[in-house]
């Protein structure tokens, strides 16, 4: 049997769905039943039908996943992949923090701990986030983890007072405004696209500013037919594949290591390693999941 059969063999044995982000390697985004944002898995998830999930992101996506599907066996595909920036966040700030306001909404991306979200209002991610914050009724927003994500909403919703942390993606607050002003030297056609991840300085050079869902929908729209993509260069798979004569250009250094650990061979055997399967305290899963599902809700 060749790989594809033995891997179609056992999602069939096992009742498998195999779930995967854009940012992990093209091979497995093709051998993947639905691939999408962080958001879109966490709805696909709790439609699906499957008795066990392999989720080929990073820790927390898996993690939500087992939260919103508890009745669900979910498995990273590798369970050392993990995000800096969700360990960005620390629980003492929160605590502080709602002690000095009392009108105060702790609004945590998706990439956060568990333990993070568990002591959270409403979760986010890079495509609801400004939708969601408009719509609570508090005026102070502390922003948890991502600070350029947070300051990029925040200009967009003068009347709150936004309060950041610390934290950011190492991999995309690398990228300066001179990385994006010599690539738009060498195509100065190319419309800019880029992630809310990175700095202010960037965001400033762009044309558009949104997810990775956002980027994708953006360039499969748009007249151009030339685009400098501002995020992590695996995303390139599904957008040459929407968009077979368009060209985009990435930044080689914007690679998330994390992302790049999955190895298709996994998806054999990452179900047999005890430490891939989520377990989660049913508890600390009882309070995650209502700011989680508070976002499914704002979010629609
Ligand atoms: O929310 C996600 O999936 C991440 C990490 C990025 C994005 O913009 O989709
Ligand atoms: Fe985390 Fe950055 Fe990798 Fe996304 S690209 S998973 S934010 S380290």
């Amino acid at each position: 049997m060749n790989f594809t059969d033995k891997l179609n063999a056992l999602k069939k044995e096992k009742d498998v769905a195999i779930l995967a982000h854009y940012y992990v390697d093209e091979e497995i985004q093709a051998l993947a039943d639905y691939v999408g944002d962080s958001f879109y898995l966490a709805q696909k998830g709790r439609e699906l039908t499957n008795k066990r999930i392999i989720m080929a992101g990073v820790y927390f996506m898996g993690e939500t996943i087992k939260t919103l599907n508890p009745d669900k066996k979910v498995y990273n595909l590798n369970w050392l992949a993990d995000c800096p920036m969700a360990h960005m966040a620390n629980e003492k700030d929160i605590v502080d923090m709602r002690n000095k306001y009392d009108d105060l909404a702790v609004v945590t991306y998706v990439n956060s701990t568990i333990e993070t979200k568990a002591l959270s209002d409403v979760c986010v991610t890079s495509s609801n986030a400004a939708k969601i914050c408009k719509k609570l009724k508090e005026k102070n927003i502390f922003f948890i983890p991502d600070k350029n994500l947070g300051a990029y909403v925040s200009e967009e919703l003068p009347d709150k007072n936004f309060i950041f942390n610390r934290g950011a993606c190492p991999r995309h607050n690398q990228i300066n405004k001179e990385d994006i002003l010599s690539l738009k030297k060498l195509h100065p056609r190319a419309r800019v696209l880029a992630h809310p991840e990175c700095k202010k300085e960037v965001l400033d050079l762009s044309d558009y500013i949104g997810s990775t869902k956002g980027i994708i929908n953006e360039a499969s729209k748009s007249s151009a037919d030339e685009f400098i993509v501002v995020t992590v260069k695996a995303i390139r798979y599904e957008l040459e594949r929407l968009n077979p004569d368009k060209t985009f250009y990435f930044l080689d250094k914007l690679t998330c290591l994390n992302m790049n650990m999955h190895k298709k061979e996994d998806l054999l055997t990452c179900m047999d390693n005890p430490y891939n399967e989520v377990k989660i305290d049913e508890d600390l899963r009882q309070k995650a999941l209502k700011p989680l599902e508070r976002m499914l809700e704002l979010g629609k």
